[in-house]
């Protein structure tokens, strides 16, 4: 076996986005497109020589192709040792565990996370660092930057390694280390979660859906859920991950997990129901008739974490990215600790949880999770209500209607506008940052904007600092309407608004979301032209 170089030239647009590189599968099926790539990522680092990386996917088509093209170049590169999920397969939150916990100096992770898979979907990839979390901007700013002016990479000419067996191999010196995807995470959620309580709570007859959306989570949820915690079979459902998901949209919100929902809204729903993303790093949480937001879960779990064996001893600050409702603000208020306001993108956290400054954080787009790693978690979301409904007796529905009752309701809603033409979406930004200093005082119906911005981000931890976060008006009765791009698509632009009012009213607590921001809902079309510059007249995406 030999290890070449080969020669290359750089190929434009491979910037990574809000969570690493993701394009459609025929992108990365480029000659060098992925090699380039991964080259560039072995590039910006600092000598990996006999270093320890640890490498899966969520099982997404072309998982397995890149996984053993990756395990060449890390061989070339002078790796010491890979340790690979059997089958190819880690869900996010395992690799953030496994990078942990074997002191791994870092971790390929290859998924497009909720973006749809099989050969005409989405591929990614994404390197995190050795805190387990995503790489910070300046590490992607200079594997961009490699990108651009790469020349040639390395590649052993070693012959495919068997994912299919745990076990040892070697490849040119470096040793490859095929691992069960699921123990090390599956013992982490052990050490944080009272599995014994959890445990009653199921031989108590007590019943649940877990929607796996074929993607990788299934053997994560199987194993825990029914093998450990004692759920019946069948729990879980959609448990096998398949390479294109079915040939669904595997996002665990209303609009695309619509099968467990009409389940939750049945006659013979269950008492809990929840689902998890390509990755398994976002989630749903579900009641009978109801879905917890995203935004509300994180402050639910935050009020209520001294009830979990992990968090008993209290947490020490909480962060929500900027788009997040500010229910969580209200927990920290009580409980007298820090709540940080990040931009969007996980990377934003893991400087804050190095730090000690906080313990729970989340995100309006279905991610929420802990110190306990860098990454959002779904399935740790999912113990963590479970364990709650386990030692407190209630009812999802009941603990938010409580919760509502005690800190007020953010009623919450994202349009999401997708597909759009590029020009037109970066047009509308534009066109509102040219009007922030009018809007500022402006009255619009019966709500004035006390402050019109583009959200800018100073890490407290190394004061970096992240620009042009999103357009933000602020009124002055705490309501908040927010518009940006996404930076996750792989076709055109979305346009992302976000819709945040609060109601202390108790009484008030059970409107529907669309008619409690009904008017947020006209100031935005009002203010920022959607209609005109999109061209549709209604969201593609409601959550
Ligand atoms: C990623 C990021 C999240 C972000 C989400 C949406 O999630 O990790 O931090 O909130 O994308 O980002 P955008 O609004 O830019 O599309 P995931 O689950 O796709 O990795």
């Amino acid at each position: 076996m030999s290890i070449q170089t080969i020669s290359t030239t750089p190929v434009a647009g491979q910037e990574p986005g809000t969570s690493g590189l993701r394009k459609k599968v025929d992108v990365f099926q480029q000659a060098h497109y992925l090699e380039n790539f991964v080259q560039s990522i072995f590039d910006s680092l600092d000598s990996v020589s006999g270093q320890t990386l640890v490498l899966g996917g969520d099982g997404r088509f072309y998982n397995t192709v890149a996984i053993q093209t990756i395990l060449r170049m890390a061989a070339a590169n002078g790796w010491g040792r890979v340790l690979v999920g059997q089958n190819g397969i880690l869900s996010t939150p395992a690799v953030s565990c496994i990078i942990r916990k074997y002191e791994a100096y870092g971790g390929i992770i290859l998924s497009a996370s909720h973006n749809p898979g099989g050969p005409d979907g989405d591929f990614g990839i994404k390197y995190n660092i050795s805190n387990g979390g995503p790489a910070p901007e300046k590490i992607t700013e200079a594997i961009y930057a490699r990108s651009q002016v790469i020349s040639g990479y390395r590649i052993s000419d070693a012959p495919d390694v068997d994912l299919s067996r745990i076990g040892q191999a070697e490849m040119d010196g470096m040793q490859i280390e095929v691992i069960d995807s699921v123990s090390d995470y599956a013992e982490l959620m052990q050490s944080l979660f009272d599995f014994e309580a959890i445990r009653s709570l199921f031989s108590s007859g007590f019943s649940m859906r877990f929607d796996a959306m074929h993607a990788v989570c299934g053997p994560y949820a199987t194993r825990i859920i029914e093998d450990e915690l004692g759920a019946p079979k069948g729990t879980v459902v959609n448990a096998v991950p398949l390479a294109d998901f079915g040939g669904h949209h595997p996002d665990p919100n209303p609009v695309n997990a619509a099968e467990l929902i009409a389940y939750m809204n049945g006659a013979d729903a269950p008492d809990f129901g929840a689902a998890t993303d390509g990755d398994a790093d976002r989630n749903m949480i579900v009641g009978r008739n109801f879905v917890v937001t995203p935004s509300d879960s994180l402050a639910i779990l935050a009020a209520n974490a001294t009830r979990i064996p992990g968090y008993s001893k209290g947490i020490a600050g909480i962060a929500r990215s900027m788009p997040t409702s500010t229910a969580a603000d209200r927990v920290a208020a009580v409980l007298k600790i820090p709540c940080y306001e990040t931009p969007t993108g996980w990377k934003f956290f893991g400087n804050l949880m190095d730090a000690g400054k906080i313990t729970l954080c989340g995100e309006e787009s279905y991610g929420t999770s802990s110190s306990h790693i860098r990454e959002k978690d779904g399935l740790w979301a999912v113990l963590f209500w479970l364990n709650l409904i386990a030692s407190t007796g209630k009812s999802v529905n009941a603990l938010a209607a409580e919760h509502w009752s005690r800190y007020g309701r953010n009623y919450y809603s994202r349009h999401d506008y997708e597909h759009v033409d590029a020009g037109r979406a970066n047009a509308l930004i534009t066109a509102l940052r040219e009007k922030l200093f009018s809007l500022t005082g402006r009255r619009l119906g019966s709500s004035v904007i006390d402050r019109a911005d583009d959200f800018s981000y100073t890490d407290p931890i190394d004061a970096s600092v992240s620009e042009g976060q999103g357009i933000r008006l602020l009124f002055a009765d705490g309501s908040r309407i927010i518009f940006r791009l996404s930076g996750t698509g792989t076709v055109g632009a979305t346009l992302r608004v976000y819709f945040d009012r609060y109601e202390p009213d108790k009484n008030m607590h059970d409107l529907d979301p669309q008619a409690a921001l009904a008017d947020l809902i006209g100031i935005a079309e009002e203010v920022a032209g959607i209609t005109e510059y999109t061209g549709m007249s209604h969201p593609t995406l409601i959550t």
